[in-house]
């Protein structure tokens, strides 16, 4: 009988959600199925055993009419709604819809005038230049949906860092507890810090690998044993995430580290580097060659049980995970020039949050007392900006009325924590400011943020970011370029003027460590510090667990070969205060 996963449940009900969608239905309709659909995703047991126990009309958005869906989908593998609505709307619209630029309405409009079923024949139609004469298109949303399937392409089958660490770890956490296991590390591309994962890359080192591998694909959140051996197993989790374990001997431990960490073309550079040294290079060892290349068979292998070892057998210092993608790490590391890169424990600050005073769930108070438990000197106070009426933004008046409780409650505080006043300000689609200088003036600190108009032309939303770098009371851009990870593509922007504007006028830019966001990304991070554009790092918390989320936004850091001393939020009170003080 064809069983279904959690995750294949949830993709059907995101589906007929989607299918809903495109038909017109209304949204209490179709949003049951999608909420369903993330409530299932994110469940750690099996439906399986939910439904065998009769409870699933406990899970929080599962109703009768959706529990008996589910069911009959445990039962029979199928569920014939979802038969029926796929004779009534191609499932390639659902892909369609999710094209950037697209939508329910238009994957309708090009079904209905070019019967178009599936991406490739949008491709097509859109190459050919057949749907800019629609209603409401034109040359350059041609050009946009071009775009957005190429997008779409590249994010397809990846997990968001956010969703793939926290699970990473919890499972070498239980790994870790046996007794069997003498040490264990996340490898890959999370160690990396990369913000989308393509599996989870786990490593675990003992002299005993059976125990370990049997508690592993016996986890209860697994869906699908992909494969058990000694050394490897693989499963799929029931968010469809992916898992490969190795097991190794402790003595191996740094090479094994150091391959599956990757990159493969920090790998592909080290082999060449071991070459000249007449050793190979693999996941288990150095071996000596010959001058061919052969092995020499009887020769000992070289074990490394650390990575530095690994590293200084090819004579270099060790280099960090986040640097090693073959972008310039060898050059730094033979010249002796490595960075210096930023830790979690060179925070000293946090300098975007939101509080119920907008769209935030807690009081200045609570956002004020969870920083200082994590060890904030300081934080500012920054809710959104009136333009921002969904998100119940500030006008003037309440702006002032803040001010004066945050100014109580910084009080209250004492002298050995800080509370600045500031805002997340809207950069209105016309380009101007969502407050007047003489306003702005008066705030300690000042994020200005893109958060419509993300779609503009290049040179209209650039200018538009361009004017808030340069107005003499914006201290800080918030998420500068706009993503959203995994599927809302950046802003347009030229990052280049960006990048000089903000140089000239010494207006830092944010890495926002929401895993959402982790905006700017590592490359444009290393950009702005190669010229000489403070940065800073912050949540953007909404309630106190997003504080948490710091360690995003300083692997994003490590990966752009960020150090302390650019990050503004690494500054002792004093500094920043001056700082602030010296601008508008
Ligand atoms: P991902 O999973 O797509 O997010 O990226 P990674 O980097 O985690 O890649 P993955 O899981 O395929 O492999 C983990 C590491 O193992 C990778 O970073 C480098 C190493 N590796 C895997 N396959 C190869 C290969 O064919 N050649 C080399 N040199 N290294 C490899
Ligand atoms: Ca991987
Ligand atoms: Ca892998
Ligand atoms: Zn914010």
């Amino acid at each position: 009988m064809p069983t279904l996963t959690n995750r294949e449940i949830a993709d059907i009900f995101e589906t007929i959600s989607d299918m809903l969608q495109i038909k017109g239905e209304s949204p209490h309709r179709y949003l049951a199925y999608s909420r369903a659909a993330e409530t299932i995703r994110e469940l750690p047991r099996d439906l399986h055993v939910i439904a065998a126990e009769d409870t699933l009309t406990d899970i929080p958005t599962i109703g009768k009419t959706l529990a008996d869906k589910i069911k009959e989908m445990l039962d029979t593998g199928e569920l014939q709604f979802y038969e029926r609505l796929k004779t009534e709307i191609p499932p390639g619209l659902v892909e369609i819809m999710h094209i950037n630029g697209v939508g329910p309405k238009k994957a309708k409009l090009f079904w209905e005038t070019l019967n178009i079923t599936n991406v490739e024949e949008l491709k097509a139609a859109a190459e050919g230049g057949k749907l800019q004469d629609l209603p409401k298109m034109g040359a350059k949303s041609e050009q946009k949906v071009l775009e957005g399937i190429e997008a779409l392409s590249r994010q397809t089958g990846r997990t968001p860092l956010g969703i793939a660490l926290p699970a990473a770890q919890e499972i070498l956490d239980r790994l870790l507890a046996l007794p069997e296991s003498i040490e264990g590390a996340i490898a890959g591309s999370i160690r990396r810090g990369r913000p989308t994962i393509g599996d989870v890359d786990l490593l675990v080192a003992s002299d005993h690998a059976e125990p370990i591998m049997n508690t592993f694909v016996n986890m209860e959140n697994v869906a699908r044993i992909l494969g058990h051996g000694p050394t490897k197993s693989s499963v799929e989790l029931l968010n469809g995430l992916q898992v490969d374990l190795r097991v190794l001997e402790k003595a191996r431990w740094g090479t094994a580290l150091n391959y599956f960490t990757g990159s493969q073309a920090h790998n592909i550079k080290m082999r060449e580097l071991a070459l000249k040294k007449r050793l190979s290079l693999n996941e288990h060892a150095f071996r000596p060659v010959d001058e061919e290349g052969n092995i020499i068979e009887d020769a000992e292998p070289i074990l490394c049980a650390t990575e530095e070892e690994v590293y200084a057998t090819v004579d270099l210092p060790y280099i960090q995970p986040e640097l090693r993608e073959d972008d310039g790490e060898f050059q730094a590391a033979q010249e002796g020039k490595l960075p210096h890169l930023i830790t979690l424990s060179d925070i000293q600050a946090d300098l975007h949050m939101h509080t119920v005073w907008s769209d935030g769930k807690r009081t200045i108070r609570e956002m004020a007392e969870a920083a200082r438990q994590r060890g904030r000197q300081y934080i500012v106070i920054t809710d959104h900006s009136q333009y921002s009426t969904i998100a119940n933004g500030l006008s003037v008046e309440r702006l002032m009325e803040q001010r004066q409780e945050v100014q109580q409650i910084d009080d209250e505080f004492g002298s050995d924590f800080k509370i600045f006043h500031g805002i997340e300000m809207d950069i209105r689609t016309d380009g101007t400011l969502d407050y007047p200088d003489e306003v702005l003036a008066q705030l300690d600190f000042v994020i200005a943020s893109l958060h419509f108009g993300l779609r503009q032309e290049r040179t209209v939303v650039t200018e538009r970011l361009l004017n808030a770098i340069r107005n003499p009371h914006v201290d800080l851009i918030g998420h500068p370029r706009g993503q959203l990870i995994p599927n809302r593509e950046p802003a347009d922007l030229d990052m280049d003027m960006v990048f000089q504007a903000a140089a000239e006028y010494g207006t830092a830019l944010e890495i926002n460590a929401n895993p959402h966001r982790l905006d700017l990304e590592a490359r444009y991070a290393r950009r702005a510090v190669q010229l000489g554009v403070p940065l800073a790092i912050d949540t953007d918390a909404h309630s106190e667990p997003d504080m948490d989320l710091m360690p995003f936004g300083i692997l994003t850091a490590r990966r752009g070969w960020v150090e302390p001393e650019c990050v503004i939020n690494t500054w002792s009170l004093e500094r920043f205060t001056e700082w602030i003080k010296s601008r508008g």
